[in-house]
């Protein structure tokens, strides 16, 4: 198996996610770093129009969205497990409020006190784009962009559960980490790093002490990769992976179909491509790309719809 490529960008909260998954597996992974707003012509010729961040990729396989990613990297690599069997349930409980955090999280970082220093590091021109990009990116989308006023009403709450729940305890489920500590870390470390905000967290004593554990588990061993070189990885691949679970077609769709799939919150372009599985963990697409080859492009079942087209 070709090393897991991830497709990324430092100041990305959901890609830290996957980056201290790799971290916590001692994974040896290949980085690619995408702009932070589109156009993104190397990784959209790999998904065919997701633009979102992280993808993975393995090969020709692309992997849209952390919910799926985490699956794929349990299968990759089992131990340690991210979701442990027997914690299946509150895990996915606790992946639930995820959006909830991150929505919570990211006005706080850009009031004031976080987007002096956001200024001071992109300066303010690409902070310009950064904001237009943002609202297109919301257009045509379920969720409304994040506002001052969801955070004034969840952020505090939400990260003094977090706190309550952490105890004196090492992590969040237990003994060990969980899918539950890297949904609420990769939030957390938003605020964290930048000085502005990180004040925030000065009541939280357990979370302060959690968090730190959780950077210890590093990144894994990464090294850089092109994006060019990635497509031509994808081009050259002859291997395919393993479908996530048993077929179920989607209400009205055969396998074979041509179809468009998109994400429902936000992100919302859609990927056109020949059905190639459907479960309940995933919908996964064959399509042709000058650029990247034959490729499959798979996507979580959970927050992305598919419709035939003509
Ligand atoms: N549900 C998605 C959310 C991903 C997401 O919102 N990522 C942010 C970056 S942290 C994003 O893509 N922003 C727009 C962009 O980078 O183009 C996932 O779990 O992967």
């Amino acid at each position: 198996m070709s090393e897991p490529i991830l497709h990324h960008y430092d100041t990305s909260p959901y890609s830290e996610k996957i980056r201290a998954i790799f971290g916590y597996k001692r994974m040896a992974w290949r980085s690619v770093t995408t702009p932070a707003v589109a156009p993104k012509p190397d990784l959209v010729a790999l998904t065919g129009g997701y633009r979102r961040a992280p993808v993975l990729q393995v090969g020709r396989d692309i992997y849209c969205d952390t919910r799926l990613i985490v699956r794929v990297l349990d299968r990759l690599q089992p131990a340690p497990p991210v979701v442990p069997p027997r914690q299946r349930l509150s895990c996915l409980a606790y992946a639930s409020l995820e959006q909830t955090l991150f929505f919570a999280t990211v006005p706080v970082v850009f009031q004031p006190a976080g987007l002096k220093y956001l200024v001071e590091q992109l300066g303010p021109d690409a902070m310009q784009q950064f904001r237009q990009d943002r609202e297109a990116l919301f257009a045509g989308g379920t969720a409304r962009r994040p506002n001052a006023e969801y955070s004034r009403l969840n952020f505090v709450p939400l990260f003094n559960a977090v706190d309550v729940q952490l105890g004196d305890g090492p992590y969040l489920l237990g003994a060990e980490p969980t899918l539950a500590d890297f949904v609420c870390y990769h939030c957390a470390w938003f605020v964290l790093r930048n000085p502005g905000t990180a004040p925030l967290f000065e009541p939280f004593r357990n979370l302060l002490a959690w968090a730190q554990r959780m950077q210890q588990l590093g990144h894994g061993h990464s090294s850089p990769m092109s994006g060019a070189a990635a497509l031509d990885v994808a081009r050259q691949a002859q291997d395919e992976q393993p479908f996530e679970g048993p077929l179920l077609e989607p209400e009205g769709l055969k396998l074979g179909q041509r179809v468009a799939v998109n994400a429902t919150d936000y992100g919302c372009e859609p990927v056109v491509g020949t059905l190639a599985h459907a479960s309940v963990y995933e919908l996964a697409l064959r399509r042709a790309d000058e650029r990247a080859g034959e490729v499959t492009v798979h996507f979580p079942r959970e927050g992305f719809s598919a419709a035939a087209v003509a």
